[in-house]
């Protein structure tokens, strides 16, 4: 699939800062000229908002297989790629990820323990070759991300996991993002300030080159 925008992903736990780390990328984005479309996943088109609440949803007595939650995700994502992302890429626009696809590896592939081979099926299906330009994932210790997120509210079907499930979902994302020469890992162990200078940092790189 070859386009002629940019796909930027911000990927990373809950309370890893993602939010805030979108909004300082989409300004400089916008500052160096280009037309931003921000998207979030699951969801970001009406048919895959549906779909995060399903998934968000904590349904009680009712198990949520691990099969259906990763169904699910990727069900969202096909609406999300094949009705916005493609599309404003195809305009040349720069689209910038609350999440993307190795959301899935991670919370699925490592947290839930499901088997890379149909973890990869699905992503051969849905995606193909399609990939971000550029990943920034926010590293958080799980016990300190899940305090920050904690601080917000009441917490969802998959923030109730136990630490064990965000501390196996943590070491995918690690060595997910060694393995990929377009990810760029950020400490966000650090002041709010300090995780700031670091996201406009690797920001400004990437649109200098
Ligand atoms: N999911 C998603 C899957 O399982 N598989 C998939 O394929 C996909 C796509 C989505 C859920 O679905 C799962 C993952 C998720 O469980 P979501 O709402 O999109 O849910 O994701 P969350 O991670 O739950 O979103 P959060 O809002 O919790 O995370 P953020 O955006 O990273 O956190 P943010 O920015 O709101 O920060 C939280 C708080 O921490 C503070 C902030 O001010 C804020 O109050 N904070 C800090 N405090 C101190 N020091 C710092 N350095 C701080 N950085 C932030």
């Amino acid at each position: 699939m070859q386009t002629s925008g940019k796909f930027i992903v911000i990927e990373g736990l809950e309370g890893a800062g993602k939010s805030s780390a979108v909004a300082i990328i989409s300004k400089a984005i916008s500052a160096s000229g280009h037309t931003v479309v921000q998207t979030r996943e699951p969801g970001g088109t009406p048919m895959a908002e549906a779909i995060r609440d399903i998934v968000k949803h904590d349904w009680n007595i009712e198990n949520v297989t691990v099969e259906a939650e990763l169904l699910l995700m990727y069900a969202a994502r096909a609406q999300l790629v094949q009705n916005v992302i493609l599309p404003n890429l195809d305009k040349g626009h720069w689209v910038l990820g609350d999440r993307h696809d190795m959301s899935s590896q991670a919370y699925q592939g490592g947290g839930r323990q499901i088997d890379q081979h149909m973890i990869e099926s699905l992503r051969a299906i849905t995606l193909k070759e399609f990939k971000p330009d550029l990943t920034l994932y926010l590293d958080v210790e799980p016990k300190e991300g899940l305090k920050r997120a904690k601080g917000r509210g009441e917490l969802d079907r998959i923030e109730q996991e136990d630490l064990s499930f965000f501390e196996r979902t943590r070491q995918r994302y690690l060595d997910l993002a060694q393995q990929d020469t377009n990810c760029i890992l950020i400490n966000t162990m650090q002041s709010i300030e300090a995780v700031h200078k670091d996201i406009e940092r690797a920001i400004q790189q990437y649109l200098e080159r």
